[in-house]
């Protein structure tokens, strides 16, 4: 759909508006709760900012903006494989969902809190991925929290097997002030020493260097102190058993050619996922929700 059958279909005057940005269409969304901008390519949420507060999502300024290029920043929606693929066939890292091309499919306003749903079904690329009959619907709803909810249904008559994740990019003020708590004591996978599976002793978590770990079998509750900005982030979950915590540090940041020298001090990823062992098998007509609830309060 064009962007003026999009703003006729969808539009909601003063409230949600369509427009190019670059190559890609976004959804720039403004409610007296919050403000936010989607973008169709990969049902990304660039943008999220309760009234009131800082901007809560982190965003690269160096990010490409372009037609199959990942965004650097805010929320990938991964699917349906975490990381590189592993079942032996080729395929882009962290699955196709985050460049394709997703269905408008619903707005409506209900107080303050805009719900939106994107759509994503099987296309040429993922058929060429080998992903046919499935359908993925993910529901937004953007207030003064952030309700995110992405179902998955199996129409083929194989096992659907998958990963998913919410690679979110939260805005910190500073990653050397910034604490983490809710994985004390979970065993994960150090990704920075070869996977090897180690256990969180120390609480909160405080980040000294780049770090990659695949937290297992959690449904806890992260709290992010981003003590540099006054203020706590909640990332709550449902139906996800898997936690990513990922900073790149320096070093690595200087490698991405889509995140600026310095960017690494103002992100953290806390990911809600369903990844390796926590991977998700669907039968036929099965259906999967996976929910994450983020809020920001006062310090
Ligand atoms: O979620 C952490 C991670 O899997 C890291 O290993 C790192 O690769 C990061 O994602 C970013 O991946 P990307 O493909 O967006 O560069």
């Amino acid at each position: 759909m064009d962007i003026t059958a999009l703003n006729e279909n969808f539009g909601i005057p003063g409230v949600l508006l369509f427009e190019q940005h670059g190559e890609l269409t976004r959804a720039v969304i403004t409610t007296p709760a919050a403000s936010a901008t989607v973008y169709l390519e990969g049902a990304h949420i660039a943008e999220w900012q309760p009234a009131g507060e800082k901007p809560v999502l982190f965003m690269s300024g160096a990010s490409a903006f372009k037609k199959g290029k990942a965004i650097r920043g805010g929320i990938p929606v991964i699917f349906p494989w975490f990381g590189d693929r592993h079942d032996g066939h080729p395929g882009p890292a962290h699955g196709f969902a985050r460049t394709a091309d997703w269905e408008f499919g619903f707005a409506a306003l209900s107080g303050d809190e805009l719900h939106m749903s994107l759509l994503l079904t099987p296309s040429e690329a993922s058929r060429a991925l080998g992903f046919d009959h499935f359908r993925v619907s993910y529901h937004l709803t953007i207030g003064h929290t952030l309700n995110l909810k992405l179902s998955v249904v199996s129409d083929a008559e194989s096992p659907l097997v998958y990963e998913e994740a919410f690679h979110t990019y939260f805005a910190i003020g500073d990653i050397r002030e910034t604490s983490v708590t809710g994985l004390h004591s979970v065993e994960y996978l150090d990704k920075r020493d070869g996977g090897a599976k180690k256990t969180q002793t120390v609480d909160p978590l405080v980040l000294t260097r780049d770090t990659d770990r695949v937290y297992l079998d959690t449904q806890s509750t992260c709290v992010i102190d981003d003590a540099a900005n006054a203020r706590k982030i909640t990332v709550a979950k449902t139906n996800s058993s898997t936690t990513i915590v990922w900073n790149p540090w320096a070093e690595l940041t200087a490698k991405l050619a889509d995140m600026e020298p310095d960017g690494w001090e103002g992100m953290i990823c806390i990911e809600t996922a369903n990844a390796g062992d926590a991977s998700i098998t669907l039968a036929q007509g099965e259906l999967h929700h996976m929910t994450c609830i983020v809020s920001v309060d006062p310090a």
